[in-house]
């Protein structure tokens, strides 16, 4: 058999072999890679960086299969070793592919700093727009509350709407949160919103999203977090705008009926953060983060 028919050969055979998997790939891809639906305004841009991601892996994985199985049909035991002193036409060939393949990396990098600049981690945008809800949260062993400041606008006062594993939000609104934890590190996981932070104790993180379709979404701790960690789980529900101002109104008016100044536990709330971290603000903000409530340093 000339070498040529070994190659033709080799290449249908590994053809053959990927055919399954790459046809699995193209029906994961087109049902969306089994991802949650995304009910977020920039969810979508998660979503085209991981499809982006399994198709060049994909065609490299296709690539470097072909290729092996090629080499090692080919140049079987009588085959010689060759010693080249020129860059044959070949290498050229590799190499420019090789450089496809990087320039592919550099543009999900950039893409992806860019998403980040511009919107997943552009708090201040979230934080001056005029409909924006802000939430505090606090995590613990091992559930979430949520606190929102209530008509006066102020966290930790009487008018405070506080939460347990209940989070209401408005549709199209940004929804901006301020995390914290009493005891360990947890993880508060939005898979509708492609959105995850740590909750860290004695320091207060961020997140923000937009949330575009009403309905209810699970919220998962991500941070094994103890013996119970799966049970740790909340509720979104994404209400339409008059919908959660009457439910923030009778929320809040509950909230100020059962308000008791002494219940210092219960006030485990923040002064909100400004969206611009200034320099030698974390010690401020580890002061601020609320006690653990059984009385130990968080
Ligand atoms: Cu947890």
């Amino acid at each position: 058999m000339t070498k040529a028919k070994r190659a033709l050969q080799a290449v249908a055979l590994s053809a053959l072999t990927l055919l399954p998997a790459v046809a699995r790939a193209g029906v994961v891809v087109a049902q969306g890679l089994g991802l949650p639906p995304d009910a977020s305004q920039d969810g979508h841009k998660i979503d085209g960086l991981i499809h982006e991601t399994l198709i060049f892996i994909g065609i490299m994985f296709a690539i470097m299969v072909a290729w092996m199985v090629t080499a090692c049909l080919i140049h079987g035991r009588k085959h010689r070793a060759e010693y080249a002193h020129t860059t044959p036409r070949g290498q050229k060939l590799l190499v420019a592919i090789v450089g496809v393949l990087v320039l592919a990396d550099a543009e999900l990098y950039l893409k992806s700093l860019f998403d980040m600049n511009d919107t997943f981690w552009n708090f201040e945008a979230a934080d001056q727009a005029k409909d924006v809800v802000r939430i505090e949260v606090n995590a613990h062993q091992w559930a979430w509350q949520a606190r929102y400041a209530g008509p006066d606008g102020r966290f930790n006062t009487a008018d405070d709407i506080v939460t347990l594993n209940d989070f209401r939000v408005p549709q199209g609104a940004p929804v901006l949160i301020q995390l914290t934890s009493t005891d360990v590190i947890h993880s508060f996981y939005l898979p509708n919103f492609r959105v995850k932070q740590d909750a860290m104790p004695g320091m207060v993180n961020r997140l923000w999203f937009k949330p575009m379709e009403t309905g209810e979404y699970e919220i998962g701790c991500a941070q094994h977090c103890g013996v119970n960690h799966y049970k740790m789980r909340a509720l979104l529900t994404v209400l339409p705008k008059e919908a959660y101002d009457r439910w923030a109104a009778e929320a809040s008016a509950n909230s100020a009926r059962g308000f008791d100044a002494d219940d210092v536990v219960a006030h485990w709330g923040w002064d909100w953060k400004d969206p611009k971290p200034v320099e030698g603000d974390v010690p401020r903000a580890a002061e601020q983060a609320p006690k653990s409530q059984n009385g130990k340093e968080g």
